[in-house]
Parts: structure tokens; C-alpha cells; sequence
């Protein structure tokens, strides 16, 4: 896909893909490379409760330490240097050991805690200045468990203290230079964001429909509709409006 000059959503799994759809990129954009064209830095923006920045875990299936699970992918990626930095919002359980992790990589990974959320669109737009250079190409990593589980019970690892649907969207729309509407995937922005933040590719991850609260339960005629399937609709559709630029135009 990224040949064609599509620039890919991944939906579903657990987050233990993102390593994997990452380090294609990364070998995509090397091989991109010519004399007269520069890669453009790649930040990684990665929505989540959980940082996943775990060296390992040991998940008691007498498998030992494993290091390649949806709870140390961000390890590896940086680790491997497939980018240049990663930038993970919405987090609400920052261990020691993750904070440490944090820490030993140094100026190359950020965290912004739910609690610190900034509290308006102005704030946010600030925020991505400041932590996203202009001239970024940006991978997003969307965790459903971002948001919470009022907006989305629909995920394996329920965090409370999470951000709402509302907020997420501001940060998708402040990235693509948007903070007028929503809809953007009716609305191509090539011209927009050509000279800004380029969003190459995404994924959208943790969606578990066994935990959802459906709605629309036993009258007749209404489609019954899930909670958090909804919202994870609505991220998708602002990522799929994101993701409009063809990978060849700089
Ligand atoms: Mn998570």
C-alpha cells in the first residue's frame, strides 16, 4: 500500500501490531530516500491510557519474559530508532518502571498525562507546536482505551480518568490544521496540510466488542448500537480525513 502512495489505517488487534506497521514505514521511507530528497523527521503521536513502554512482561502463560506484546512495542520502536520521536497523550499509569523507561530515552519520548490534558483548542494547538515539528511526517497510534470507558467501555483493559470522544477529536483536528469542523474525511486537505504536519499512516487498536455496552437493547426496529464501537467509528472517520495526502507530494 504504501508503494501505491496510499498512506495505510490499520483497524483492529492489540497494540502489539504497532511495531510491526512502524518498522514497514521505516523501512518504506529509507528506501524513499534519494541524493536530492531528505526524510522529512517521523513523530510518532500515540494516544493511550497505558504508555506500552515495557522492557518486558511476564503474563504468567509460563512463557516467561516476553518483549514483543502489546505492552512494550513503543520500547522496541525506539529502541530500534524507526522514529524520531514519540509523543504519547492521554496517559493514566505511569509506573516508576515506565516513567524510567520514559527517562532513559531521553528528549526522543514525551508523555502528557490525562491529567494535565490542556483545557482548550488553543492550548492543544500549542501543544502539538511545541512537541510535533512542522515539517514532521507523523504516524498516529490510536488505543481505544485513550478515551473513557464512559465514552468506550469497549476495550480489554479498562482505565477511569481517561479523556472524552470531544477531546481526542481536538487534538485529530488541531494536527490536520482544522479547528473549524469535523467531517474532514468528506473534505480532501491536500492542500492544507502540504506544507505542514503530514499524517503518513495509522492505526486504531484495542477494540474489544465483548466488553460494549449496547444500546437500542430490546426495541423493536432500532439498530442496536455499541458504545464504544460508535466512537471508535468517529476516530476512524477524522484518521481516514488525516490520512488524504499521497506519500510522493512533500
Ligand atoms: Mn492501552
Amino acid at each position: 500500500m504504501l508503494s501505491a502512495g496510499t498512506a495505510p489505517l490499520a483497524i483492529g488487534g492489540d497494540h502489539s501490531v504497532s511495531w510491526p506497521l512502524v518498522a514497514a514505514l521505516h523501512s518504506f521511507r529509507a528506501r524513499s530516500v534519494t541524493a536530492s530528497r531528505e526524510l522529512r523527521p517521523l513523530t510518532l503521536l500515540h494516544f493511550d491510557a497505558h504508555s506500552d513502554l515495557y522492557e518486558s512482561v511476564d503474563f504468567g502463560l509460563n512463557e516467561g519474559q516476553t518483549r514483543q506484546s502489546h505492552a512494550s512495542p513503543f520500547a522496541r520502536i525506539l529502541e530500534e530508532g524507526l522514529v524520531d520521536s514519540l509523543v504519547t497523550v492521554g496517559v493514566r499509569t505511569l509506573t516508576e518502571g515506565c516513567r524510567a523507561q520514559l527517562e532513559a530515552f531521553g528528549g526522543r519520548a514525551t508523555a502528557l498525562e490525562a491529567r494535565n490534558w490542556p483545557q482548550s483548542r488553543e492550548n492543544v494547538q500549542a501543544f502539538i507546536e511545541m512537541k510535533i515539528p512542522c515539517s514532521s511526517d507523523v504516524y498516529i497510534s490510536f488505543d481505544l482505551d485513550v478515551l473513557d470507558p464512559a465514552y468506550a467501555p469497549a476495550v480489554s483493559h479498562l482505565e477511569p480518568g481517561g479523556i472524552s470522544t470531544r477531546q481526542a477529536l481536538d487534538m485529530l483536528l488541531c494536527l490536520g490544521g482544522r479547528t473549524d469542523h469535523e467531517g474532514s474525511a468528506n473534505l480532501p486537505n491536500s492542500n492544507v496540510v502540504s506544507s505542514r504536519r503530514r499524517v503518513v499512516m495509522a492505526d486504531l487498536v484495542e477494540f474489544n466488542p465483548r466488553h460494549d455496552l449496547v444500546l437500542g437493547v430490546g426495541e423493536p426496529g432500532m439498530p442496536r448500537q455499541g458504545l464504544g464501537a460508535m466512537a471508535a467509528a468517529k476516530i476512524a472517520k477524522e484518521l481516514l480525513g488525516l490520512l488524504t495526502q499521497p506519500l510522493e507530494a512533500v
